[in-house]
């Protein structure tokens, strides 16, 4: 049973380093003195009560792209339900056509080296979205009313024509963003095999659109991967989780007052919900067989980072792949924390377990991460799904599939190579009461000029400057990276000028209170998004190419240009982020 007793705490540990005159007018006054509070967002009603493991995990439905067709997908408003128990609830979902819309859209699947082509449709025609929008922080704000969309294919290698870019939005009533180029996007699927996603990237009101359902799946395959004999069709489930909450009718609970209502009436700047879905159920169950699986994992929560594990030790991960596609060999986890828009790519062997054997995959992630609440236990945010072992009469399907000993990933980016470093701030700009009411991307804002316009085809590192208390995970479009490492600093000492912070590399700065240290291990491998922790400076090798270093099969330097960002949906609709563009 869920006990439901955790609301959306947006409970902060607010570092209080500014004073906020007012959100357009950021003058920040050092205090000499760093203090520790905590504020709360908005206490939503818990969710109803809902009984786990009642509804079997739904698998979305699979459409084939690499025939040549194009694709036409639109955007409708539909109803679903999320629970056995709980109403029908509204959404938007992706489809084909009304009656074939859902939450999670269906997957598409693409082969590397074949171009799809897919076209977006708005056919939303309320006049407003069905959740709160702040209209004071900078959102696409139509003048003629609809519900603005625009699609984004995380972590592809793409056109920026075709990349979603957030002022790129259109309406049902024929409104667009200032940089719309067109609703028939072109996909290279030029990059190697992986599980992208797709989801909605509205300026201003991401989080409320990917909330109500915009979301899918989309797989680049390619023939090559045949050679490791890796557990495929019904061995082969993607795991896309979220959070959600809900009113006892079934309609989707989202916070509709802020933590510094004066500033921002609606927006709070962390959304946690207290129910786990997983491909659009809560809490499901999946019947598994005595062998070897091969989950997709994908965070598409708001803001939720998810540390999973399994209650029974019999049981690992055996992960072979990150956002960007294979490692070199598989790194057997007990447990795999997974920042959102992470996708983590895992074997898992159920054939040491007896029928009968029910397996819980749990959640440890504290929310906020990583010093926020324990997830909600027990029986609440720290159960993810749960997997029934059968005795299957099929107990031999698929039985030939084995763990690899390892894969032919496109060689790291060479650090030789560096053309550019570039040092980066995130900050966080608090109330008088210690309430965020904004964080930026080095000190800018969304609409400000470009800053970073790196050239075409040369490799850059970024100094990822976490002066915040919260993890980031931060977000390149068009480009896999690699972290380089991470380096602990005194963050209160830099912002108050009693130590430095050097571009020098390896950064010497009287501010460090380490070498840098290695990766974690949740960031090894080609990442298009990677965690950025609090008093730390995380390095990124960013090659801008295509993954194996060759050029990029279409004009990259075209077109409205391409953006990185905070994935927390909250920060990044309230200008945690920023254009780049290549020159
Ligand atoms: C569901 O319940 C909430 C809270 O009572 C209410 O605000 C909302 O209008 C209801 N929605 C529908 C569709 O009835
Ligand atoms: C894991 O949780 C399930 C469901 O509650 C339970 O049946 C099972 O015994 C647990 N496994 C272990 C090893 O405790
Ligand atoms: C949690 O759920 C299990 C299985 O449904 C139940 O046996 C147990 O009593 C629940 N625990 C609490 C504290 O509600
Ligand atoms: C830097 O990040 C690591 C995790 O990668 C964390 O354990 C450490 O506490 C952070 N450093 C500081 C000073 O907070
Ligand atoms: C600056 O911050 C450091 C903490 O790193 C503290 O020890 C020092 O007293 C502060 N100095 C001033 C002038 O506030
Ligand atoms: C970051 O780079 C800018 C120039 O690009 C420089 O002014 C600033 O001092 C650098 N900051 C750190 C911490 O290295
Ligand atoms: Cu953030």
């Amino acid at each position: 049973m869920n006990e439901g007793v955790m609301a959306t705490h947006c409970i902060l540990v607010t570092v209080k380093f500014f004073r906020l005159i007012s959100w357009t007018l950021l003058i920040p006054l050092l205090f000499e003195k760093v203090t520790a509070q905590s504020s709360i967002c908005q206490q939503l009603d818990p969710s109803p009560n809902l009984q786990m493991f009642v509804d079997a995990l739904p698998i979305p439905e699979a459409i084939d792209i690499s025939t040549g067709d194009k694709l036409t997908l639109g955007i409708y408003k539909i109803s679903q339900k999320l629970h056995r128990d709980l109403p029908s609830t509204t959404l938007y979902g992706y489809g084909t056509s009304q009656a074939k819309a859902s939450y999670p859209g269906p997957t598409l699947k693409a082969t590397r080296g074949i171009v799809s082509h897919v076209r977006w449709e708005n056919h939303i025609s309320d006049s407003s979205h069905f959740l709160p929008v702040d209209t004071t922080i900078h959102w696409a704000n139509p003048k003629s009313g609809g519900v603005p969309i625009v699609s984004h294919l995380h972590g592809a290698e793409v056109e920026s024509a075709s990349d979603g870019h957030p002022d790129t939005w259109f309406t049902a009533q024929g409104e667009t963003g200032s940089k719309y180029v067109t609703q028939d996007y072109v996909y290279a699927n030029s990059q190697p095999p992986t599980m992208l996603w797709y989801h909605d990237h509205t300026v201003g009101i991401t989080r409320l659109n990917v909330y109500a359902g915009l979301v899918g799946i989309y797989f680049i395959n390619s023939p090559s991967e045949k050679g490791y004999n890796l557990p495929i069709s019904d061995f082969e489930i993607p795991l896309l989780i979220q959070d959600k909450q809900f009113y006892a009718n079934g309609s989707l609970n989202f916070p509709n007052v802020g933590d510094s209502p004066l500033i921002h009436p609606v927006w709070c700047p962390e959304f946690f919900g207290d129910t786990i879905l997983v491909n659009g159920k809560a809490w499901p169950y999946l019947n598994v067989q005595r062998q070897l699986y091969r989950f997709r994992i994908l965070n598409a929560a708001n803001a939720r980072f998810f540390i999973l594990s399994f209650n029974n030790s019999k049981l690992s991960f055996k992960q072979i792949g990150t956002d960007g596609g294979y490692l070199y060999k598989p790194i057997v986890l007990s447990t795999l924390t997974v920042a959102p828009a992470f996708r983590v790519d895992v074997l898992v062997d159920f054939s040491s377990l007896a029928p009968g054997t029910d397996v819980l995959l749990m959640n440890s992630g504290p929310a906020p991460f990583p010093s926020g609440d324990p997830a909600q236990s027990p029986n609440g945010t720290d159960i993810v799904m749960k997997f029934h072992v059968v005795t299957a009469d099929s107990y031999a399907t698929g039985a030939s599939s084995s763990v690899p000993s390892t894969f032919q990933p496109d060689a790291a980016i060479d650090i030789k190579d560096v053309a550019v470093r570039r040092n980066l701030t995130l900050k966080e700009f608090d109330d008088s009461s210690g309430n965020p009411i904004i964080s930026l991307l080095g000190n800018h804002h969304w609409i400000d000029p470009v800053t970073e316009t790196p050239r075409l085809g040369t490799t850059e590192i970024w100094s990822i400057i976490n002066l915040t208390p919260d993890a980031h995970p931060i977000h390149v479009h068009l480009i896999q990276f690699h972290v380089l490492n991470q380096q602990s600093f005194d963050a209160t000492g830099y912002l108050n000028d009693s130590c430095s912070l050097s571009l020098e590399y390896p950064n010497p700065g009287s501010c460090f209170t380490e070498n840098p240290r290695q990766p974690n291990v949740d960031q090894i491998g080609w990442k298009d998004t990677a965690i950025t922790w609090p008093s730390n400076v995380t390095r990124f090798v960013i090659r801008f190419s295509s993954q194996d270093g060759s050029s990029f099969p279409f004009d990259a330097t075209a077109g409205p240009g391409y953006v990185w960002h905070c994935h927390i949906l909250d920060h990044e609709d309230n200008d945690m982020m920023r254009p780049y563009v290549l020159l």
